[in-house]
């Protein structure tokens, strides 16, 4: 059975979690606390090692970062497809879900917003993660008002719905961010909230979820 190296409130392994669902795999679920530092342990660091999650391990196979992850499901289990046939659709897919992996979530992972709390204190934490998430999601809602239908490259799920999910999960749930100002990304977050593939891969869903 394929085994998921993840982290109950991580968006990286949130978005990896959905893309399982969606295509039906069952997995063991490997917990890394990320809060206890986890991550750098010598047996964790064998298995990714930059010392993040996700990582994916598929028999004697390992694979790390959650786009690499996708992709590699994505051609192993191309049922549901991940990405659209359309070219240019698929292109705006991979846009959007690299201005969440690389312009938004790197500014707001864990090891970032602990530095700026140490050196700055906890409200220069928030102002940070809110002007680099609200930065991005502008460019979202931007981008995507053109090819938005009920998700956000049209009718059907694709991977832009993959890396926006967690994104929006955690501005709403862990950064609190005002949403009036972004109505196509707010739409989507409650679109996503009534899918079984989405609603399974929650944060609070996890095995390592706090039970309060
Ligand atoms: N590009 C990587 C980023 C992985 C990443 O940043 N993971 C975060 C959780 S979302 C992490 O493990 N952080 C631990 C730390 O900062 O020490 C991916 O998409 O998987």
């Amino acid at each position: 059975m394929l085994k998921l190296f993840s982290y109950w409130r991580s968006s990286c392994s949130h978005r990896v979690r959905i893309g399982l669902n969606l295509k039906g795999l069952e997995y063991e679920y490997k917990a890394v606390n990320l809060v206890k530092g986890e991550q750098f342990s010598p047996d964790f660091l064998k298995i990714n090692p930059i010392g993040y999650v996700p990582a994916l391990v598929d028999g004697d196979f390992v694979v790390s970062d959650s786009f690499a992850i996708l992709m590699y499901l994505e051609e192993k289990y191309p049922q549901p497809p991940l990405l659209p046939s359309d070219l240019k659709r698929k292109a705006i897919n991979y846009q959007a879900a690299n201005i969440v992996s690389s312009s938004i979530q790197p500014l707001q992972n864990l090891a970032v917003v602990k530095y700026i709390e140490e050196k700055a204190g906890a409200d220069e934490r928030d102002i940070w993660a809110k002007t680099h998430i609200g930065k991005g999601f502008a460019a979202l809602e931007k981008l995507l008002k053109d090819y938005a239908g009920k998700y956000a490259t049209g009718d059907e799920v694709f991977l832009a719905d993959l890396y926006l999910a967690p994104q929006l999960y955690a501005a709403v749930n862990r950064f609190n961010l005002d949403m009036t100002q972004f109505p196509l990304l707010l739409r989507l977050h409650e679109a996503y909230s009534k899918l079984p593939a989405f609603q399974n891969a929650a944060p609070e869903k996890q095995p390592d979820a706090p039970s309060s």
